[in-house]
This record gives structure tokens, C-alpha cells and sequence, in this order.
């Protein structure tokens, strides 16, 4: 199978899984769901669920109530951080993959409910009883994504953003940030799809990690580019190099053609991570590529 029939695959997989999901629900709170599905499955590239099945189907013998549980709640778990970084406390976006924010089409406190509530349905879709895991498992996968999405992780680094905002920093800490806001929950990802791979061995497992770190960094590195050619694309060549200046961005530390050699080398780390594993992995190479290539 090609890399975009793959693709295609495991993307309409996780809408089937994320849509059972939501109807699932009872129709306790009719507002608080619709803002909770409209958060969940309007859109998205589906990049971390997508990296569930194929770390997962790399090593074989995945379990496939396991994966489709485990990629339904990391995607929960991302929709709920950009329904928070959104709001007017936080981002203050009025626009998210083109359509009104959760918070401007349901008001703020049902979009903090709906973030709140995507965050629990994660834990309650990883924690069933009938995955076909071990306990001691499953309460690994729970804990990794514990970690991946509280202080350790994704809301740890998005501290350090707000904090950083306005300053200058260093390359160090731009890193710093970065791998804990948006690389821990890619590394959970590639992880989490490890651990429902039955036979999963320890060593590959660390494998997978050097994987999951160099292209959770190579997504933050290319989604700056983005923004500063999009911005360029959209002000003009003068305002979008004043862009590169302004803010605490890779292109703004390292360039636009740093940044582009950064995002190469991030995803030949990848793939020399990737020898470590003695299975067929040309899914997770082409993902490797597909994330430092990508136009959007
Ligand atoms: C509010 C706790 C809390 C955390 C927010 C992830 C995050 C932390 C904020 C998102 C802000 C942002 C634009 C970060 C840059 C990289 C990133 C995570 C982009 C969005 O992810 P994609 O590109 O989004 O996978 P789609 O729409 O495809 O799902």
C-alpha cells in the first residue's frame, strides 16, 4: 500500500472511531457535546492517531481495539489544547482550520467545559476494560499520556511559552519548549502505538522514542516555516522578513534556510533511529518525510 493510501486509511479509520466516540455520549448536554464534537472532528490532519497505527503496525501483532482507543485519545487530548490555546486567556483566535473558534461559535464557558471534557473522555477511552492488554500495560499507556499532556509535557511547554512571550530567547530554550508543547504528545503518539504492539521488545521501544523526539521537533521546526512563508505569502515579502524577526520562531534563531537545514537533519535522525528496528518501517520513514515536507 502506498504511503497516501495509508495515509488515507488511518485517517478515515480515527473518523470512524472519533464519530463512535461522541455518539457514544448520552444526550446529557446537548450544547456541551456538539461544542465537544465540533472541537473533535471538524478537520485536523489526524498526525498523532496516524502515528499510533503505524508505530503500532511497524512491530506487529498490534491489538485493534488498543489502537483505535489509544488514537482516539491523543486526538481527544490535542483537541483539547487547541480548544484552550484558542481562548481569549490564552491565544485569543477567532479562527481555527478556517472555521469560528470553539469559544466564538459556543461561548468561552462551554468551550472551557468541552476542552475539560475531551481531556477526561481521553483517560475513560485508554482505561476500558475490554482492550485486550494486560493491566499492567494498559496503566502504562494511561501514564504515558498523563505525562505527555500535563506539567511534564504539553502544558508544561506552553507555560514556558506564555512566559517566554515578548523576550528573547535562546536556542536552548526555544528547544526546551517546544519539545514539551508540541513534541511530548507526538513522542506519546509513537509510544502509545509501541505499547499496543503485543510483543513490543524494550529496545524497540527506545528506538521508536529517538524516532517520535527527532520528528515531534522537525513538526514545531516546519510549522514555523510555515507561518513565515504563509505570512510572506500573505503581506508580502517585506512584512513577512520583518516576521522572521519578530518572533521567538526557528527561522527567527536559526533563518529561513537554518531552519530548512535543521528540519532536514531532525528527520535524518529519524531515520537513523529507525535502523534500530528489525521490521519493515518505510510507513514511518514516508511519515518522517511527510511531516518536514508538508505544505500545510
Ligand atoms: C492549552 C494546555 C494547552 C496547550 C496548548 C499544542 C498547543 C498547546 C497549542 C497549539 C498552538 C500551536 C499552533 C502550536 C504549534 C504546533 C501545533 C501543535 C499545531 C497544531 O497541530 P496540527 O497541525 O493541527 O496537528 P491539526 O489542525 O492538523 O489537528
Amino acid at each position: 500500500m502506498s504511503f497516501i493510501h495509508m495515509q488515507q486509511h488511518y485517517h478515515e479509520r480515527i473518523a470512524r472511531v472519533l464519530a463512535d466516540a461522541i455518539n457514544a455520549l448520552p444526550p446529557l448536554a446537548p450544547e456541551l457535546k456538539a461544542a465537544m464534537e465540533y472541537g473533535l472532528l471538524q478537520g485536523g490532519k489526524r498526525v498523532r492517531p496516524m502515528l499510533v497505527y503505524a508505530s503500532s503496525d511497524v512491530l506487529g501483532q498490534a491489538n485493534p481495539a488498543a489502537q483505535d482507543a489509544a488514537a482516539a485519545a491523543i486526538e481527544c487530548i490535542h483537541a483539547y489544547s487547541l480548544i484552550h490555546d484558542d481562548l481569549p486567556a490564552m491565544d485569543d483566535d477567532d479562527l481555527r482550520r478556517g472555521q469560528p473558534t470553539v469559544h466564538k461559535a459556543f461561548g468561552q464557558a462551554t468551550a472551557i467545559l468541552a476542552g475539560d471534557a475531551l481531556q477526561s473522555l481521553a483517560f475513560e477511552l485508554l482505561s476500558q476494560s475490554n482492550l485486550g492488554l494486560s493491566a499492567e500495560r494498559q496503566l502504562r499507556m494511561v501514564q504515558e499520556l498523563a505525562r505527555a499532556s500535563g506539567y511534564q509535557g504539553m502544558c508544561g511547554g506552553q507555560a514556558l511559552d506564555i512566559q517566554s512571550e515578548g523576550k528573547a530567547i535562546d536556542h536552548a530554550t526555544l528547544e526546551c519548549l517546544h519539545r514539551h508543547k508540541t513534541g511530548a504528545l507526538i513522542r506519546a503518539a509513537v509510544r502509545l502505538g509501541a505499547l499496543c504492539a503485543t510483543h513490543m521488545q524494550e529496545a524497540h521501544f527506545t528506538a521508536l522514542s529517538r524516532y517520535a523526539d527527532a520528528i515531534g521537533l522537525a513538526f514545531q521546526v516546519q510549522d514555523d516555516i510555515l507561518d513565515i512563508t504563509a505570512d510572506t505569502q500573505t503581506l508580502g515579502k517585506t512584512q513577512g522578513k520583518d516576521l522572521v524577526q519578530q518572533k521567538s520562531t526557528y527561522p527567527a534563531l536559526l533563518g529561513l534556510d537554518g531552519a530548512r537545514s535543521l528540519a532536514d537533519d531532525l528527520q535524518q535522525q529519524a531515520l537513523s533511529a529507525l535502523a534500530d528496528i528489525p521490521y519493515p518501517t518505510q510507513t514511518l520513514e514516508a511519515f518522517a518525510h511527510y511531516i518536514v515536507k508538508r505544505e500545510f
